[in-house]
């Protein structure tokens, strides 16, 4: 057995709600239960946000047009997403782990990091606080989670996705090299859809062919990513548990020189900023399932109206859409306007995004 290394001494436990969307809905509609649902995707060009795993047997995925889970489960039923429920389902199971530590770090509504190296139970393993967590938020929640446990962020992530449903996965710091040298690449957390392609047209397949790989010839090929991948191929992942203040939206405005009042005057001023409003957007590499306009009138009220829809919403004509409707809607609303702004939340990444603004706010 390996000696324990420095890197190796935290305890990370990651847990992710079942099939969260549809469950609730499950949950809440008992007509729904043993259904094969959808959630979204019920209206024309919709896309679904999540599917029960009675669908998924189907191959009904997240993010799949309608009509395709359609046709391959003819017997779906498509439900109106209850964001409000996901909300406050999200808000009772963060207030359950706060019972645990104060090392939080919400990934989204259903998932989170936790860091339980020093606890409030004074519980010394790791996994007998994930077994209770995932009886406590059955207990409150009525819903199933999958959790796993292990010593850094990256291999909890991946051990909570390996025995859903109602799954725990532990990862012990003498088993986390086998463990990744055996991982497909397609379940490597951190390298999406594309990445993953390309390094499987270069002969990368599981951890054991990305450890072959130097650190200088990863970072030629992708970038700065390139050493995170050279380091998780080795089980390094010194990245910590961040509780601090997340990053919830992105935000552009500008005050205008003079007031504007009628359409034609503002929406050139509205076009451009739409288009730096989409650049930052690309820029942080992180998009909002709500876009809001805000409009700050001749005397200093405030009007912010918002959209959102199931999806992340990256593509400018679209964004531009929104932010005209947004506008024509509230024309009436006032005299003339003094600033106007765009704002992206309900954010893909909330986190990583935060912990960048709260060392900002700190350099003096
Ligand atoms: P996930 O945790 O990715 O998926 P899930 O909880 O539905 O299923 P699993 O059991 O595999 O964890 O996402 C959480 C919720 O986020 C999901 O229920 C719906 C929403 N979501 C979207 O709206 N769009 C998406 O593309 C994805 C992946 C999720
Ligand atoms: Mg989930």
């Amino acid at each position: 057995m390996n000696p324990q290394k420095d890197h190796q001494k935290r305890k990370i436990i990651h847990i992710d709600m079942d099939a969260f969307y549809a469950s609730v809905e499950q949950r809440d509609n008992p007509a729904l239960r043993g259904k094969p649902i959808a959630v979204g995707g019920g209206e024309s060009r919709g896309v679904t946000t999540t599917a029960s795993y009675e669908a998924r047997k189907f191959g009904v995925r997240s993010a799949m047009p309608g009509f395709k889970a359609r046709q391959l489960c003819p017997q779906i039923i498509f439900v109106s997403p209850r964001f409000d429920a996901y909300r406050e389902v999200s808000r009772q199971i963060r207030e359950i782990f706060r019972n645990y530590t104060d090392l939080v770090e919400p990934l989204s509504l259903d998932e989170a990091y936790l860091d339980v190296t020093d606890n409030k139970i004074s519980e010394p393993i790791a996994t007998n606080i994930a077994i209770e967590i995932k009886k406590e938020i059955r207990k409150k929640t009525s819903l199933s989670c999958s959790a796993g446990v292990s010593y850094c962020k990256f291999l909890a992530k991946v051990a909570s996705d390996i025995q859903k449903p109602d799954g725990l996965t532990v990862i012990k710091p003498h088993q986390a090299e086998s463990f990744i040298e055996g991982l497909s690449i397609t379940k490597f957390f951190g390298i999406g859809k594309v990445t993953g392609r390309k390094m499987q047209m270069k002969g990368i397949h599981n951890g054991a062919d990305l450890k072959k790989w130097k650190r200088f010839d990863l970072v030629r090929e992708f970038g700065k990513a390139g050493d995170y991948y050279y380091n998780i191929a080795r089980g390094i992942d010194r990245r910590k548990v961040n509780n601090s203040m997340t990053r919830k939206s992105i935000a552009i405005e500008r005050t205008l020189k003079e007031n504007l009042s009628s359409y034609d005057e503002i929406s050139p001023v509205l076009e451009k900023l739409i288009i730096l409003f989409v650049e930052r957007l690309r820029k942080a590499e992180n998009y909002g399932r709500t876009v809001s306009l805000k409009l700050k009138t001749h005397d200093f009220k405030i009007i912010n109206r918002s959209q959102t829809h199931h999806y992340y919403i990256k593509d400018h004509d679209e964004i531009r859409s929104m932010a005209f409707q947004l506008l024509e809607a509230n024309l009436g609303s006032f005299e003339s306007i003094r600033l106007i702004g765009l704002t992206a939340s309900n954010l893909e990444k909330e986190h990583e995004e935060g912990l960048q603004d709260v060392q900002l706010s700190f350099q003096f």
